[in-house]
Parts: C-alpha cells; structure tokens; sequence
C-alpha cells in the first residue's frame, strides 16, 4: 500500500483515468494537481466532478510542476512528453494509472489483455465470476478505470477484479501483480505510439512481469508471438487452442468448448450462443472460461454466463436490414487483426466500409481475407490511400470507392450492395481523424443508415 498524506501527486489527463485518480489522491490526503492539454472550456464536465482542494493547470503542461512532484500519475493515453523527460530524468517517480490504482488494492486480479477481443473476454469473465457470489469489480481499459475500484469490496481481500489491460496501461507496471493473467494475441496495433511491433508486444508481456509460481498465465497456443510473450513468465502457463485438441487447458470440439484444469474432468460449455460466434470468439470464452473456473467460478454459473452473454455495442452489431441487406456495425474493429477475424467466414458477401486514422500497420493481410468476401470497399479518413493501395492487389480499381464522410460511404455503400449482401463498418482505423472516438463514429454510421433505410429497417 502506498503512503500518499501530504504527498505531492501531478495527475497528467483529465479524461476517465485523471480523474478517478485525482479522487483516489485527494481523499488519501495527497496534495492533488491535475493537468491537461485541453483548455479549461472544454473540460468543464470533469473539473466539475474534482473534490474540493485540487489544484489544476489546464491547456498547458508546465514543467516545473513536473519536477516539482512526489508522483506522476499518468493517463493511458498520454504520450512522450519532454516535460515527462525532464522529470524522469530529476528522478521524479512516474507511474501509469492502473499500476497507481494497484498499489491500493488486496483483492485478487483477473487481468486480460491482447490486441483483440480483451472487451469481450473481460465482459464475459466478469460475468462468470460475479454470477459465482464474488464481490467484483468489472473495468479497467474496458471503460471504468481501476481507480474506481479502490475503496470498493472488490478491492479488499476475498473480493475479485476482472481488468481488461491494454498496452498503454502495461506500460507503466510495477507492482501490478494479476494472480491470472490472459494473454489472447498480439498483431499490430498501435505503431504509431510504439518503435516497433517488437515494443508493442514486450508492452503486453508486462502483464506476467509480476507473476510467481502459484499464478496462472492463460495464453492462446495458436498464437506464436502470443506464446513468445509469455515465455519467460514464472506462472504455470494454462493454454487454450481452437485449431487443435488439447488434453489440457481448453480446446474446441465439434459441439462444445472444453476446459480441463489440473488434470480434473473435463468439462464441456455450449458454443451455440448467437453472440459468441465465430472462432475468435470461441478464443475470447475459451479463455473467459479457465480465466474464471481458475478464479473459483463454479462450472455451473459459468455455463450460465456463457448463455447469457450477449454481444457488446459496436462490435458486428446488426442495426437494420433493409431490401435484403444487412448493415453491420463494427466501429470496435480498430486494428487489421480485428477486422480480418470479423471478416474471415462472413457468410454473406461484404461492402466494407473502412479507413481512418493510421497506426502504421500493414493492411496487406486484411487485402487476403477481403479477397474472399468483398463485393466493394468504400474507403475514408487518413488511411484511404495506404488501403487502396493494398486492396488494389485484390479487386478490380472501380469496387475501390473513396467517401468524403462517413454519411457518403453509407450512401455509396448502399448502392453497390446486392440482395443478400452486408454493409460492414469495420474501419481497421481509429476514429480520431473524423470522429470523437469510436462510439461516436457508430453513432454517426446508425443515423446514416437511418436516414437511408428508414426507422422501419433499423434493430
Ligand atoms: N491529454 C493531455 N496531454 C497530452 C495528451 C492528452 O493532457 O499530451 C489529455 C487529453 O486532453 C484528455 C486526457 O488526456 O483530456 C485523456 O486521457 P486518456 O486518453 O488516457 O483517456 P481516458 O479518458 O483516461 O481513457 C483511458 C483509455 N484511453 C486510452 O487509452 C487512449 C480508455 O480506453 C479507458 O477506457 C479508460 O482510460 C479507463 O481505463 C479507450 C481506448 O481507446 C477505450 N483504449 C485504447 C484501445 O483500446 O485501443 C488503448
Ligand atoms: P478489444 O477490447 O481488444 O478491442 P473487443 O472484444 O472489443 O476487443 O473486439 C473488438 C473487435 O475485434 C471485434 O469487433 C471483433 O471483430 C474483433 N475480435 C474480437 N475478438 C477477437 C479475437 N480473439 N481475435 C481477433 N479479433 C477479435
């Protein structure tokens, strides 16, 4: 636990995480400074929601506020800063939010993490975990920061936290200690923050750092830079495979997910639930299951969860349906990896709208699966050329259509779709070019479709 009274702490973002942290500061009697980038107009809503005393430096970064710290707690999101620099370099401890949150807590730790399908699993887990009569904390990346958790019955001992972790967040741990860690997969993500792919996956294996040998590392054996991570990790490595049987760990059946933990029975889960389809989401509950059955989830509330689930926003959400074509929304697709698993078996031919922000991957393995279900693409945002450029290998230049707004690539869309086919926004981009963040570009996708197809089409 750290000591925090009268302790100087610069929390750096005022976003989700600043401010859950500031809360978490200030009512353990830290003297509280919060900064941020954006000017003070804009962050009225959370300046609001700060406790009494905390002191604020908005629309600018100072640095001798930097140095002048006890802790630098920092949001996810924030990048390299130079007054960051300066105050790693005077020695000035600096530390990400969820590693802050951690030193809080006495609970045990579920942490999940991998480049896709964390939101899903994490849900999934959380469920069956709290189904199972644990206090639960259910967070992290996912939406509600771990700060939020400090305080609660989850945090204390006995109690559970099922935390979806991303790189940003592994980042910055130190004592971060998950008593089971889930690792689903690394692909490239994020290359525009990190030197290289390499960066970015020895930011994910952070989530073993801490690990001993009574821990449990839940890790995709299908996935070989996933299994790399994980290699020199000191916890008992429990794995899971959908493309090959298993006689421990968890493994795919015709007809059922299978789970054997420490050479028990085996044990069999339903993979027949509509939200779940597909075989990465076979991955995400494959994992969901050993991550909570190690919890100490019983197998019947897990079964139960597992039925009960259903698909988060956002994610291949069906949003109306119109003269025989379907109109997916797939906004959370942010990264090539997640758009080739939501496109590879699609049963219907696709019109793929897509682009954004780039993250400096490559869209050339997108390109081959899209090849198989594409009828046309119709391209947006910063990225338009880079995926032009790779979907010219597969389709004919005039299936490659460009829209200067989201609201033109429906409109577009909609006229080269055919009876039978499906309208998929599933961007491999981020939003920020266009759009506040990815709910807001789902947001705007919904109306678009509205304003085509009519009320009576829409979900
Ligand atoms: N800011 C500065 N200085 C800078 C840059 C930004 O002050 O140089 C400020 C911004 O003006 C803003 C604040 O920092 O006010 C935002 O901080 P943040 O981006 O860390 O956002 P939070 O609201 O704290 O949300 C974060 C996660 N965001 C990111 O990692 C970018 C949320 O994940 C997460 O749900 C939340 O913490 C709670 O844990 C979102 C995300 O996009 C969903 N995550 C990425 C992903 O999933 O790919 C990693
Ligand atoms: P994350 O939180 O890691 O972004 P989500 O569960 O929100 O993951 O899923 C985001 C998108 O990633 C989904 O719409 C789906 O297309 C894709 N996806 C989900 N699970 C996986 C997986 N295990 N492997 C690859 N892609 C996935």
């Amino acid at each position: 636990m750290i000591e925090l009274q009268d302790k100087s702490v610069l929390i750096v973002g005022l976003g989700r995480s600043g401010l859950a942290a500031a809360r978490v500061a200030a009512a353990r009697g830290a003297r509280v400074t919060v900064t941020d980038i954006r000017a003070a107009e804009t962050l009225r809503d959370a300046v609001a929601k700060l406790p009494d005393g905390v002191a604020q430096e908005l629309g600018e970064h100072k640095q001798e506020t930097f140095l002048a710290a006890d802790l630098i707690v920092l949001s996810p999101g924030i990048p390299r800063l130079p007054a960051l620099d300066a105050a790693a370099k005077a020695g000035v401890p600096i530390t990400g939010e969820m590693e802050f949150a951690s030193r809080l807590i006495k609970g045990t730790i579920v942490a999940i993490t991998g480049t896709n399908g964390k939101s899903t699993t994490t849900t999934l887990c959380g469920a069956i975990i709290r189904a199972s009569g644990y206090p639960t904390f259910v967070g992290g990346n996912l939406g509600e920061p771990l700060c939020e958790a400090v305080g609660s019955r989850a945090a204390e001992p006995g109690g559970l936290l099922v935390v979806e972790a991303s790189s940003f967040q592994l980042e910055t741990v130190e004592d971060f200690h998950p008593r089971i860690a889930v690792l689903l997969n690394v692909t490239p993500d994020h290359l525009d923050r990190y030197a290289d792919f390499d960066a970015y996956a020895a930011a994910k294996s952070k989530i073993f750092a801490r690990q001993g040998a009574s821990d449990f590392a839940v890790v995709n054996a299908d996935d070989a830079v996933a299994r790399r991570c994980a290699e020199g990790t000191a916890a008992r490595q429990i794995l899971f495979s959908t493309s090959g049987k298993r006689k421990d760990g968890g493994w795919l059946e015709a007809e059922a997910l299978c789970v054997r933990l420490r050479g028990g029975d085996i044990e069999r889960y339903p993979t027949n639930n509509p939200s779940l389809v597909g075989r990465h989401n076979h991955e995400n509950a494959l994992a969901a299951l050993l991550a909570g059955r190690l919890a100490g989830a019983t197998p019947s509330e897990a079964r139960r969860s597992l039925l009960e689930f259903r698909a988060l926003a956002h994610r291949m959400e069906l949003v109306a349906e119109a003269r025989g074509v379907e109109y997916y929304d797939d906004s959370k697709g942010t990264n090539v990896g997640a758009v080739a698993a939501a496109l590879s078996g699609f049963p219907r031919p696709v019109v793929l709208i897509a682009g954004g922000r780039d993250k400096g991957g490559d869209y050339a393995p997108l390109a081959e699966v899209f090849a198989r279900v594409g009828r046309a693409a119709v391209l947006i945002g910063e990225a338009a050329d880079r995926i032009a450029a790779s979907f010219r290998f597969v389709m004919p230049e005039d299936k490659i259509l460009r829209a200067r707004t989201l609201e033109e690539a429906v409109e577009k869309a909609s006229v080269a779709a055919v009876r039978g086919d499906a309208v998929v926004l599933s961007p491999a981009c981020s939003s920020f070019d266009m759009f506040r963040d990815y709910a807001h570009r789902a947001e705007v996708f919904r109306a678009a479709v509205r304003a085509i197809v009519g009320d009576e089409a829409m979900q």
